[in-house]
């Protein structure tokens, strides 16, 4: 590595949720931006599609950062800074939030000593940097020490884990500054109905159908489809500005939600461009805007989406390989005042990485 930049760094390797990347604490990284981005560039092996020379998976949801450090907030025990590494390209991006990789942030700010286990379960309140926004995830302590072992199931990661329920408060706008940026349920672009909505992740929400396709492809098969991913990317770009985001061509928000009617019992059914490749899932955020969009009379998601009667509402999301539960709690307006999901994490590797 070049002068300024260290050799190797402490960093813990954790699953969160569907995703996986590397946490580190934030005195350890080069203060400096530049820096900082060169190193997580190596170690990760970007830019490659293979990331061969680095610890990346070739895949956008396994090319992550974290960046955590005590804080000073009142009420608030960690920041969280999360960093997307492209694969493909030499970008490190702090434009997104990610609540996959949030679910690693209590278990890690405990094991690092950043947060004191407060018996058997312990609420770490987490100021998300990327946003400006709050999340309070609930970590099992058993004893005093983080377990990852347990009976909580979550689709796309296979056995079952210890629980790591999140809940998010006031997400709306986190990024665009309203949760509808345009003021409307909505827009009309390329041709497409969309509704372009931020609850804690930019979206553009839209009916598969409307796009050419079922909304129940595979992830393979989305991938490889060259002409909508082409069109949807064409849509991305036309709403940057609209949705205040700014030139999005090297971002990754917003995110790309196709959607149809639900086939399993739940609420609805998405398949996602994140935004460049297909999700094998569907991200944490994403969801909670994805089921935003359902409650918004007159959307593109509201004319397929089967909602649940009452002020808190479970709304499953189904995606190509299950499901998920966001709890959506609503004030007397319908406007959604707090979401809460169920995720698991996993401690994979800690010691020192390389860039
Ligand atoms: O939307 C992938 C993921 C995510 C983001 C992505 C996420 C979220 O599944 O909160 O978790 O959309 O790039 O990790």
């Amino acid at each position: 590595m070049s002068e300024g930049i260290p050799e190797g760094i402490p960093c813990m390797w954790m699953r969160g949720g569907t995703s996986k990347g590397g946490y580190f604490l934030k005195d350890d990284l080069p203060a400096d931006t530049a820096q900082r981005d060169a190193f997580l560039l190596a170690m990760m092996g970007s830019p490659d599609p293979v990331q061969i020379d680095g610890m990346g998976g070739a895949d956008p949801l396994t090319s992550k950062v974290a960046v955590v450090s005590k804080s000073t907030r009142e009420g608030i025990d960690v920041d969280y800074l999360f960093l997307q590494v492209f694969v493909d390209q030499a970008i490190v991006t702090d434009a997104q939030n990610c609540g996959n990789i949030l679910a690693g942030i209590g278990p890690f700010a405990l094991e690092r000593g950043l947060v004191a286990a407060t018996g058997d379960e312990t609420r770490v309140a987490i100021y998300m940097e990327n946003t400006g926004q709050v999340a309070v995830a609930t970590v099992q302590t058993p004893g005093g020490a983080v377990t990852y072992t347990g009976e909580a199931k979550i689709d796309g990661v296979p056995g079952s884990h210890a629980p790591v329920p999140l809940e998010f408060r006031d997400t709306a706008g986190s990024s665009c500054g309203a949760l509808l940026p345009t003021g409307n349920a909505v827009d009309v672009v390329n041709g497409v109905p969309v509704t372009l909505i931020d609850n804690g992740m930019p979206c553009v929400v839209m009916k598969a159908e409307d796009v050419g396709i079922t909304g129940y492809e595979d992830r393979d098969w989305l991938d490889s489809a060259a002409d909508l991913k082409a069109r949807i990317e064409a849509i991305r770009l036309a709403v940057g500005e609209r949705m205040n985001l700014g030139d999005v061509t090297a971002k990754s928000v917003p995110k790309m939600m196709l959607v149809a009617p639900p086939k399993h019992g739940g609420a609805v059914t998405v398949r996602s461009f994140i935004p460049h490749r297909a999700h094998a899932t569907i991200g944490v955020l994403g969801a909670v805007s994805v089921a935003t969009a359902c409650l918004i009379p007159g959307s593109p998601a509201a004319e397929v989406a089967v909602i649940p009667e009452g002020a808190r509402k479970l709304l499953s999301v189904e995606h190509p390989t299950g499901e998920m539960s966001c709890v959506l709690e609503t004030d007397e307006t319908g406007a959604v005042r707090t979401a809460a999901l169920l995720r698991t994490a996993r401690k994979l590797m800690d010691g020192i990485v390389y860039g």
